[in-house]
């Protein structure tokens, strides 16, 4: 933004004078307070008189330093807040280029001085002006200031509680009753309400602005990917129409908003309408499964509509259940999420075919998912590869299965010991060695692992009247491997209740 060309005009004198204590630091290095006026860094005061016919500006002390300081100079105008003028007799209009670096400006008052209009559209860059006082100040009638008629009208800017006055000739009116001929808002319309477009196809949008006067029309393209042309043309005697042309839609206008506007000196309308671009859909990522809470097969799909999205394993679909489903969630045109999967075995491993399609295509795409190594058939001891899989499940599970394997042996042998000591009745017996239960017969189910109890390694085959109730389960052992481990005790050293 170019500061310099504001205070080119009677800037010097102020230069030379007004280095005000107000200032500190590079505030006074770069900006001069106006002659008249005391300035804070938030609000500029002038109520001395002045004759100048140009709006108060802080003025570039060092014009030499360009470019480099422009953000600084931009937020030192935008703190700004608060503008005050009283008669400045030389100030006849208001315009955009006076307002527009005061783009925090809250509040403007302007008293006394010779102010006939303002431009429309002045306070575009103020969109936080709140309160506009204008005191003794007589515009010119005319349809220049009917927007601030209309200001009024609507309660803007606190105008809706001053009064205010127009000079038609010689005769002063109230704004409030002054009437103009042809002199109104734009009207405006578009052709289409919200658009839908195949990717590549071409369109035409057709917007009319019309009123008295004949208002500017144009379409808002800002962002647009598609390649885009404009033309325009006058229907006399008040229509002013624009054809935007897209050519070669792009996916990536998907959703994009496009918006016609239409203004004269009075105001500006716009209407928006939202493009709807269709195309087939692609598969942007399908990754191998990683473990996070739960297992998951990542995916990116992109397509419009919204495709429907099917997993294939093993030639079958797959059905959602609580073991597989996918988590997905929708951004514009996109869909990301998982295929999640709760404690996956070998049994999961192998293909994983994400079919996506909607109504313009179909696209499928594969990833292999390996989870886990199939587990040893063999009634052996166990391997050593066995045990690496996962060390830390693997040491931890078996820690508790040997402990509360050795305690249920030490709880037999103690039981056995007591009914040898006290109850000799022939009837009462035990018989033979610990049963041995295999775990292997479970360990092939892929999906019946989850929470299921496994018998301990040492459950008694015992008589009817045996006390060992509650030592038939040992809860939640996920692996079956772990099994193996458990069975430990039943070596005749430390399980054999004979002992
Ligand atoms: C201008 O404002 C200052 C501070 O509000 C005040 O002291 C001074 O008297 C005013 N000058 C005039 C001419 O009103
Ligand atoms: C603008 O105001 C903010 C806070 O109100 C302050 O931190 C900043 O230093 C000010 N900038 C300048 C250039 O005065
Ligand atoms: C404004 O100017 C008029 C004459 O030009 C003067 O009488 C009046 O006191 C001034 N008011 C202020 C606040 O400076
Ligand atoms: C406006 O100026 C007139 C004279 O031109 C003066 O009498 C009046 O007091 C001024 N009003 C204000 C609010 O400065
Ligand atoms: C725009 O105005 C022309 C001329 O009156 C008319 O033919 C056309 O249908 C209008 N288009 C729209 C979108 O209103
Ligand atoms: C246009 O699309 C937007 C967003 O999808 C929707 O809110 C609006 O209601 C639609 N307008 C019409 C006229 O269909
Ligand atoms: C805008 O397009 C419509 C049809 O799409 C056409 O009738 C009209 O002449 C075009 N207007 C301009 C200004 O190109
Ligand atoms: C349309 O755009 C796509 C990319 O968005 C480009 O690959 C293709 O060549 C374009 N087609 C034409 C006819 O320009
Ligand atoms: C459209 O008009 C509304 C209300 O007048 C306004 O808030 C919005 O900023 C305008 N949009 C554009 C792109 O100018
Ligand atoms: C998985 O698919 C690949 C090709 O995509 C194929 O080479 C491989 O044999 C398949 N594996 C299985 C287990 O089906
Ligand atoms: C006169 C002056 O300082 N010119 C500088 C303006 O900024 C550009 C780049 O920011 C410098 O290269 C000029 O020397």
């Amino acid at each position: 933004m170019d500061v310099w060309f504001c205070s080119a005009v009677p800037v010097f004198t102020w230069r030379l004078v007004f280095l005000s204590s107000i200032f500190q630091g590079y505030w006074s290095s770069m900006l001069d307070c106006p002659l008249t006026c005391s300035c804070s860094p938030i609000e500029i005061f002038c109520n001395k008189s002045d004759s100048g016919n140009f709006f108060p500006l802080l003025a570039l002390q060092d014009p030499a330093s360009n470019g480099s300081n422009n953000n600084d100079i931009e937020e030192l105008f935008r703190n700004i807040t608060s503008i005050h003028i009283e008669n400045w007799t030389g100030l006849q209009i208001l315009k955009d280029v006076d307002m527009e670096l005061y783009t925090g400006l809250q509040r403007l008052t302007i008293i006394n001085c010779s102010l006939r209009t303002i431009q429309a559209r002045a306070f575009a860059q103020n969109p936080h002006l709140r309160y506009m006082r204008l005191e003794g100040v007589v515009f010119d009638c005319g349809c220049e200031i009917r927007w601030i008629q209309l200001w009024q009208l609507r309660g803007e800017a606190g105008l809706h509680t001053q009064h205010l006055y127009c000079k038609n000739g010689a005769s002063k009116i109230r704004l409030r009753s002054m009437s103009i001929a042809q002199c109104d808002l734009p009207d405006i319309s578009v052709a289409h309400s919200n658009l839908t477009v195949l990717e590549g196809g071409n369109v035409v949008l057709s917007c009319n602005g019309s009123g008295s006067p004949v208002p500017e029309v144009d379409w808002t393209v800002n962002g647009l990917h598609s390649i885009n042309t404009h033309q325009s043309n006058v229907y006399w005697p008040n229509i002013h129409s624009i054809n935007l042309t897209l050519v070669n839609v792009s996916r990536d206008d998907n959703g994009f908003v496009l918006t016609c506007i239409s203004e004269n000196v009075v105001g500006m309308t716009n209407v928006s309408l939202q493009l709807a671009v269709l195309f087939p859909p692609v598969i942007l990522k399908l990754d191998e499964p990683v473990r996070r809470h739960h297992t998951c097969i990542e995916f990116t799909v992109r397509g419009f509509p919204h495709p429907t999205l099917r997993w294939f394993h093993k030639g079958r679909e797959i059905l959602q259940s609580e073991y597989i489903h996918m988590e997905m969630e929708y951004y514009q045109d996109y869909l990301e999420g998982c295929l999640t999967f709760q404690n996956p075995t070998h049994y999961d491993n192998g293909n994983y075919t994400l079919v996506a399609s909607n109504s313009l295509g179909s696209v499928t795409k594969t990833v292999y998912g390996y989870f886990l190594e199939p587990p040893f058939i063999e009634d052996d001891a166990p391997t050593p590869e066995d045990e690496v899989k996962s060390p830390e499940e693997d040491s931890f599970g078996m820690s508790i299965a040997v402990g509360l394997a050795g305690f249920g042996c030490v709880f037999l042998i103690v039981i056995f010991v007591l009914i040898n000591k006290y109850s000799r009745r022939n009837k009462f017996g035990i018989k033979g060695p610990v049963a041995v239960i295999s775990g292997e017969e479970d360990s092939a189910s892929p999906l019946h692992h989850v929470n299921h109890g496994i018998v301990t390694p040492c459950s008694l085959d015992a008589g009817p009247d045996a006390v060992v109730i509650g030592m038939s389960r040992i809860p939640v052992i996920e692996n079956p491997q772990y099994f193996r481990h458990g069975h430990n005790c039943n070596k005749p050293t430390t399980c054999d209740p004979r002992l």
